[in-house]
């Protein structure tokens, strides 16, 4: 939420690609890609939008070749016309020395906003307006004067005054027109500032004996929603992302000091039950992400005052931390709000942030490194995979307004990844070795029962701001956050 742009590090076939997708604020309109290849044996890229699923899946247009950088060979750069709503992928296709490969990278298109009119087209465009308004009533009523004048005659008394009519009729004739044409672009302002997104907003009520109740707020759905009526969350439409139908998130504003990952289930007629955890009372943000059954990732957000109470232990996939307020660590209030890159976990071992000195920039796709150290400050061996994957980041603007849930291969959700790979032809279906339901394939990279020490995430901030980062990873079968702050210029 808050986070469009679509980060992808996999591989297509042989190669490993980092794509970006930046996505266009208003569809239709223009994606800019950008890869950047591992390797320097990649002779060229092809890129085609399409539909995730369907039938739209099945019939790639012509592809565009994307454009090598002058400058850096392994970069490549291209633009894409995204022409309707929806879940929709990037198909990427490569060829160079060591064959032929393929990644479809899934693209949410949804409109963000409506672009104004630029100030010197608009008034350009007012001006031509008027000339042509005026030129058609002056021409009609010259033509019924003079049309059948001789040349250098004056016209008769009668003609000029059925000119005077002419031009009358004219005007209204104009006018009525001009009016029509208003109309009818309002309207179409209005149907489509009807199809701008905004996340769904969930009601979320808590029992004194600690279950959470979620639902989607009904009345706060926008009319026409483009995920409407055919992808309505009617929370029986969902498929599973990495082993859940869905993954929530709560943190305690504004000192984002108590943070929860939970997996709350189905109990239909579109309502999710969760026991809480005894978490510590206060104001807490809600994030709930879901995915439809054609691959579109939709974050509901909401909010939820937690009394004093007491709570069921966390079991199963559910983790959580309580940590530092941020006015007492980087201190997001004051000036000199920092970034912080070591975190030491309370059980022995470390965390630490590998990143460039120098400030972070919004809009940059970056690879976020974390490196795990055992209480030695050697690498640590005991990291398992927490549901499949080597660590899962979670990425929250100090004001709520941004929320990402990022994998080592990306902030696409995993589901929609999975069923990405599953149209594509040619890209095999390798057993799930963990038994789970819905695993992407095996083509990307963090995915394996042993894990490295050291995890990358593909990410980039999308604005400016104070973020706190959440690392989850699992260890000699305990989930450990770490957590570190990033001032984004
Ligand atoms: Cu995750």
């Amino acid at each position: 939420m808050g986070s469009p742009d679509v980060f992808l590090d996999a591989n297509a076939g042989p190669y490993r690609l980092f794509v970006t997708v930046r996505v266009p604020q208003v569809i239709p309109g223009i994606a800019q890609i950008e890869i950047r290849s591992a390797s320097n044996d990649v002779r060229e890229i092809r890129i085609a939008p399409m539909q995730l699923t369907g039938p739209g899946s099945q019939y790639a247009p012509t592809p565009d070749v994307a454009e090598r950088s002058k400058t850096d060979p392994q970069f490549f750069t291209g633009s894409l016309w995204l022409m309707e709503l929806g879940s929709l992928q990037v198909r990427v296709n490569v060829d160079g020395a060591k064959g032929k490969g393929e990644l479809s990278v899934p693209v949410p298109a949804v409109a963000q906003r409506t672009l104004p009119m630029q100030k010197p087209l608009g008034a350009l465009l007012f001006g031509l307006m008027i000339l042509l308004a005026s030129a058609i009533v002056s021409i009609s009523a010259a033509a019924v004067r003079e049309g059948d004048v001789e040349p250098g005659a004056a016209a008769p008394a009668s003609k000029v005054r059925r000119g005077h009519v002419a031009t009358v009729i004219a005007a209204l004739v104009v006018g009525s027109v001009l009016f029509i044409g208003g109309e009818w672009w309002k309207s179409d302002a209005t149907q489509f500032a009807r199809r701008i997104y905004s996340p769904p907003q969930l009601d979320a009520t808590l029992q004194t004996d600690g279950q959470l109740t979620l639902r989607e707020n009904a009345a706060h759905l926008p009319v026409g929603n483009p995920r409407r009526p055919a992808d309505a969350i009617n929370f029986d439409n969902l498929i599973l992302d990495h082993g859940h139908l869905m993954h929530f998130f709560m943190l305690r504003m504004p000192e984002m000091d108590s943070f929860w990952h939970l997996h709350p289930s189905p109990v239909g007629q579109g309502t999710f039950v969760h026991d809480l955890p005894p978490i510590p009372p206060g104001h807490y943000e809600l994030f709930a992400d879901v995915v439809l059954s054609n691959g579109f990732p939709v974050t509901m957000v909401g909010q939820l005052d937690v009394p004093a109470y007491s709570g069921k232990a966390l079991s199963g996939d559910d983790s959580g931390i309580v940590t530092t307020p941020i006015s007492q660590d980087e201190g997001i209030s004051r000036k000199d709000a920092k970034d912080s890159t070591i975190y030491s976990f309370p059980g022995g071992g470390r965390m630490i942030w590998q990143r460039d000195p120098g400030p972070l920039k919004a809009n940059v796709p970056l690879s976020f490194q974390f490196l795990v150290q055992d209480q030695d400050g050697k690498p640590a061996h005991d990291l398992e995979p927490y549901m499949g994957m080597a660590a899962h980041a979670e990425i929250i603007r100090s004001d709520a307004s941004v929320f990402a849930h990022v994998h080592p291969a990306g902030s696409v959700a995993m589901a929609a990844l999975d069923l990405a790979q599953m149209q594509t032809p040619g890209v095999a279906q390798a057993g799930q070795p963990n038994g789970m339901g819905s695993m992407p394939a095996m083509n990307m990279p963090g995915m394996s029962s042993t894990v490295d020490p050291t995890i990358s995430f593909p990410y980039g901030f999308p604005k400016p701001g104070f973020y706190r980062i959440f690392v989850q990873i699992k260890r000699a079968g305990c989930v450990e956050t770490a957590v570190f702050g990033a001032a984004v210029n």
